[in-house]
């Protein structure tokens, strides 16, 4: 299924979605048109059918943040709220919340909220001439996106402080090297790769991925006594699962399993 906006491209296919940011010419910069595409498109996942979901942009960058030929800052104040109100805050939930891998495929830069919206997904493949800026901090804002929450959790305070009130600019390499992203990937062998990775998801038992993500997420903010509690809950609902009973099986078997998310 391919639905048809101007800003993106959104495309299904036996669980797999696909969300491609689509102004290549401003590096895929989020205008208010793409953001209401991008949350209409991501409403209409059918979540019983999602196995995983692969967020990434066309053309020579991943996403500029915000669109900033639509703010006029020389015709009176400007609510800069209302963009993390009604698009970035519900789009960060929406990725995180997803009963699904969310696989972002960095194409090129990533600045600003671009930057933020990556590192909110589960895993974070980049190319090697893909770059990450915190540009918030040229312009005078704080990062938003999630930016505050999920940047010292992957890369810790030090870091985080420092990427964020420097804005200095941070190779594909050097990001993998810090643990902002799962992986950075020679140019040449990207698309291969993300496919790769896009592949073993759509086939793996998404019914223990979803609680594996689950846990993992709550436990960033979450006592080890509760942590340890929700591990023993989705457990016990992972050992109910046809998934499991499956991967055992063919374990046993010695055959490759088929899962189905249920
Ligand atoms: O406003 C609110 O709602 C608050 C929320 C804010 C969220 C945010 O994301 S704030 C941060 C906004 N983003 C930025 O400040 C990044 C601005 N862009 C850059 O710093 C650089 O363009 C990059 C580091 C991303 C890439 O540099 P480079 O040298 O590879 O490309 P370039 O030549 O600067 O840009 C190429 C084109 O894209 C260029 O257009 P042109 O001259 O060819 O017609 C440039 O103007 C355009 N472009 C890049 N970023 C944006 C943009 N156009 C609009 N908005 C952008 N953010």
């Amino acid at each position: 299924m391919t639905n048809s906006y101007n800003s993106i491209e959104f495309q299904s296919n036996n669980g797999v979605y696909r969300l491609t940011l689509n102004r290549p010419e401003h590096l895929n910069a989020v205008n208010q048109e793409m953001k209401g595409e991008i949350l209409d498109a991501l409403d209409s996942i059918q979540t019983d059918d999602l196995r995983v979901l692969l967020l990434t942009g066309a053309g020579r960058g991943f996403c500029a943040g915000q669109d900033l030929g639509e703010r006029d800052v020389n015709s009176g104040p400007l609510d800069l709220s209302f963009g993390p109100e009604h698009f970035y805050n519900p789009l960060v939930r929406k990725l995180v919340s997803l009963p699904a891998p969310v696989v972002c495929g960095v194409n090129g830069v990533a600045a600003g909220a671009g930057l933020n919206v990556a590192i909110a997904c589960d895993i974070v493949l980049a190319t090697h001439s893909a770059k990450f800026v915190q540009s918030f901090s040229k312009i005078g804002l704080v990062p938003d996106a999630g930016g505050t929450w999920h940047l010292p959790r992957r890369i810790g305070l030090s870091r985080a402080l420092g990427f964020t009130l420097l804005a200095e600019t941070l190779t594909a390499e050097q990001a993998q090297q810090i643990g902002l992203i799962w992986a950075a990937i020679p140019d040449e062998q990207f698309m291969s790769e993300v496919e790769r990775v896009v592949e073993h998801l759509a086939n793996a038992p998404t019914f223990g991925l979803a609680r594996a993500k689950r846990a993992i997420r709550a436990g960033m903010d979450s006592a080890l006594e509760e942590a340890l509690d929700l591990e023993r809950d989705l457990q016990k609902e992972c050992g109910l699962s046809v998934d499991y009973a499956e991967g055992v099986n063919a374990f046993k078997e010695k055959r490759a399993p088929k899962f189905t998310n249920r």
